[in-house]
């Protein structure tokens, strides 16, 4: 693979640091990550996040902070679970769990709410002098021609026309940026899942959209536009360029990661079959066991990468 070559890699003595393109932040005497409530002034970066390795987000608080306690009990690490307390406490913009090498934060939903995180977590990163960080986005989405409870590893995140890019728009202009994600860690995780026992897991498409409703061409929502044979046509085109789930959050991940040196994998679990269905009818029982899913998963990848397995 040509990916160690690539110039936006930043490797000094075979380490890939995190690095952030933009020339204004050296000549910053202080940075506060404020969605964070963290600061360069105010903490000590370095120490509380040096050694982390592995950052895993998703959208909801709850199930990040769920996430770390599971981790911290898989990783076996020695202090109690009293002691994994939220780091951004401080504010309830986000949520932010560390166990050993592994961070898990919350994200929000939708493109603006990850973006805002990711600009911080990046800075947070790059202050701290991480390096060889795996970045791993765990969640929920909508499956198309798939069954309910499948675990999407995502090779490329798509836009509502299914095209593998992500429109930023800056001052007044359009600027279109690369979704690709990292194929190799895609592939790693996908024979991870084949370790599982009953593990419906597949690498896919998955499309990034800017709504759940309308945006995802849902009859459900308070407004609708479009007959069912049109959303089925829609899904049905999304099926064959290859999705075979729909989320929120993917491009702009899936971008900012690329740029910033971020090895990338987004893995979702669906909740429905598109094709079938627009609402989830799912018992809380069976959302709870179809949740842990993509965590599942993340704990074993960790725990081999770590040597744990
Ligand atoms: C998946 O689930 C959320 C919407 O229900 C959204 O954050 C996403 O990407
Ligand atoms: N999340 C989404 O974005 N879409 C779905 O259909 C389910 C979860």
């Amino acid at each position: 693979s040509n990916r160690s070559m690539r110039p936006d890699r930043n490797t000094y003595d075979g380490k890939r640091f995190v690095h952030v393109k933009n020339p204004y932040l050296d000549t910053m005497d202080e940075d506060i990550l404020y969605h964070l409530d963290l600061g360069t002034k105010t903490h000590n970066l370095p120490e509380m996040f040096g050694d982390v390795k592995f950052v895993c987000v998703g959208g909801s608080p709850n199930r990040m902070r769920a996430f770390a306690l599971f981790m911290h009990k898989e990783l076996g690490l020695v202090e109690g679970e009293e002691d994994i307390k939220d780091i951004c406490a401080g504010t309830d913009r986000y949520c932010m769990f560390k166990t050993g090498p592994v961070l898990s934060i919350s994200h929000g939903m939708g493109v603006p709410s990850i973006s805002i995180m990711l600009h911080e977590l990046i800075k947070l990163l790059h202050h701290a002098r991480c390096c060889d960080v795996t970045i791993i986005r765990i969640g929920t989405s909508g499956g198309i021609g798939i069954a309910p409870g499948s675990v999407v590893i995502t090779d490329t995140a798509v836009d509502s026309f299914f095209k593998p890019q992500f429109e930023q728009v800056i001052l007044d202009n359009v600027v279109t940026r690369s979704t690709e994600l990292d194929k190799e860690l895609a592939e790693e995780l996908f024979n991870c899942s084949k370790k599982i026992p009953n593990f419906p897991a597949l690498i896919g498409h998955t499309m990034c959209t800017y709504d759940f409703y309308e945006g995802q061409g849902r009859l459900d929502g308070a407004l609708c536009s479009f007959s069912r044979e049109k959303k089925l046509d829609y899904l049905k085109r999304a099926y064959e360029a290859g999705v075979r789930n729909i989320e929120m959050e993917s491009t702009v991940f899936a971008a900012m990661c690329g740029l910033c040196g971020l090895k990338a994998a987004v893995v979702c679990v669906t909740l429905l079959d598109r094709l079938d269905c627009d609402q989830i009818t799912l018992s809380h029982d069976v959302l709870m066991e179809y949740q842990r899913r993509p965590q599942l998963l993340i704990s074993n990848f960790i725990k081999k990468k770590l040597g744990l397995c």
